[in-house]
């Protein structure tokens, strides 16, 4: 095995660590029974969030997996269907759970760079019919991990929400990384979230808390979701101690998002260049950067013996995510490593 230099952690942004503040703010945090609403720290989290995203009501739950999954069993009835995206999160990565635990069966429309077309969303729509299931919710990612990391403007979100609403669905907006869509949009969070029925938005990711996330919708929506939360065993006692890094979160983690989408260029422009490497330099908009090789998981065997971590993404996609706990020097050592893998690698 060769001697690692270093040890630079590009599988995901959940990776990272929160920071003195942060712990500092879980250390000193005034909590409650969260389950009773008598969390202070919880309920200005909250408060806050439902502001922020332009919806009446907000709740703090475990997970993304958590949010959108409640999101979908508040939003369906059993035999109901739900439009997705084909490569989105809720519908690739969360065990089945909008069959499993909301019992609607999902439909999936191919999107470009991740977002659906509004003439191919509507080509989904089923007429009322007996035989067919209510189609009752359309979910939507921004930025959208599996297109790389892309953005949707504002105009694309209201296109979407807009002819969803029009044939009687309801919208849930799963922002994992909402956060990194507002910093590259230079818009106000509202902008992307407002015109969805419901958000969900990680606070786990490239805001460095060490768990949860948001949901945020109607205050009837929220109500629903907390007994839905409450089913999956997300009712948290003194959650305050997670919700007080997620204030210091949503005041002064979001700005340094830039560096990461910086990070994630500088990987890409390198790859752009190197033999065997696929890549599409118009879907890195923010801190994903996903490309194509002849074998992904033996392109990852051969980074992480070099010390860079990766994540195969299917048999030939190759996944790197920067963050705050990736600096230069760490973007430097990686973009050596990688052309050294290029050289070596199955073309
Ligand atoms: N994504 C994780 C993995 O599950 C793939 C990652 O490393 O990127 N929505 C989106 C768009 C996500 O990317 C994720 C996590 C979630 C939801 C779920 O969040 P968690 O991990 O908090 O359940």
């Amino acid at each position: 095995m060769a001697l690692q230099e270093r040890i630079v952690n590009l599988r995901s942004d959940t990776v990272t660590v929160p920071t003195e503040r942060m712990r500092r703010a879980m250390y000193e945090a005034e909590v409650g029974d969260d389950v009773y609403g008598e969390d202070p720290t919880v309920n200005r989290l909250e408060a806050m969030a439902a502001e922020m995203f332009g919806h009446e009501s907000a709740m703090f739950v475990c997970s993304g997996t958590m949010g959108n999954q409640v999101a979908v069993m508040t939003h369906v009835s059993r035999g109901d269907e739900v439009i997705v995206e084909a490569d989105a999160h809720v519908y690739y990565y969360e065990v089945g759970g909008i069959s499993a635990l909301a019992g609607a069966q999902p439909r999936t429309v191919a999107g470009i760079n991740g977002i659906m077309r509004v003439a191919d969303f509507e080509a989904a729509l089923r007429p009322p019919n007996v035989h067919y299931p209510r189609t009752t919710l359309l979910c939507l990612e921004n930025t959208h991990n599996r297109a790389g990391g892309t953005v949707m403007t504002p105009a694309e979100t209201r296109a979407l929400c807009d002819a969803a609403h029009a044939h009687g669905l309801s919208v849930h907006l799963d922002g994992a990384r909402l956060f990194n869509a507002v910093v590259k949009l230079g818009v106000k969070p509202v902008e992307l979230t407002g015109c969805a029925d419901s958000v969900q938005v990680c606070l786990s990711k490239g805001l460095c808390c060490p768990v949860g996330s948001l949901l945020s919708g109607s205050k009837e929506f929220i109500a629903e979701a907390r007994r839905n939360r409450k089913s999956l065993g997300g009712g948290l006692r003194q959650a305050g101690f997670l919700a007080a890094p997620a204030i210091v979160a949503l005041t002064e983690m979001v700005e340094r998002l830039a560096d990461d989408h910086r990070h994630a260029d500088q990987l890409a422009q390198a790859l752009a260049s190197l033999p065997g490497v696929r890549i599409d330099l118009g879907t890195v908009q923010t801190n994903i950067v996903c490309f194509f090789v002849a074998d992904a998981n033996a392109w990852v065997a051969a980074l992480q013996e070099r010390g860079v971590m990766a994540n195969a993404m299917g048999p030939t996609m190759v996944r790197l995510v920067t963050h705050k706990d990736v600096s230069q020097e760490d973007i430097q050592y990686s973009i050596r490593m990688l052309t050294e893998v290029a050289s070596v690698a199955k073309r």
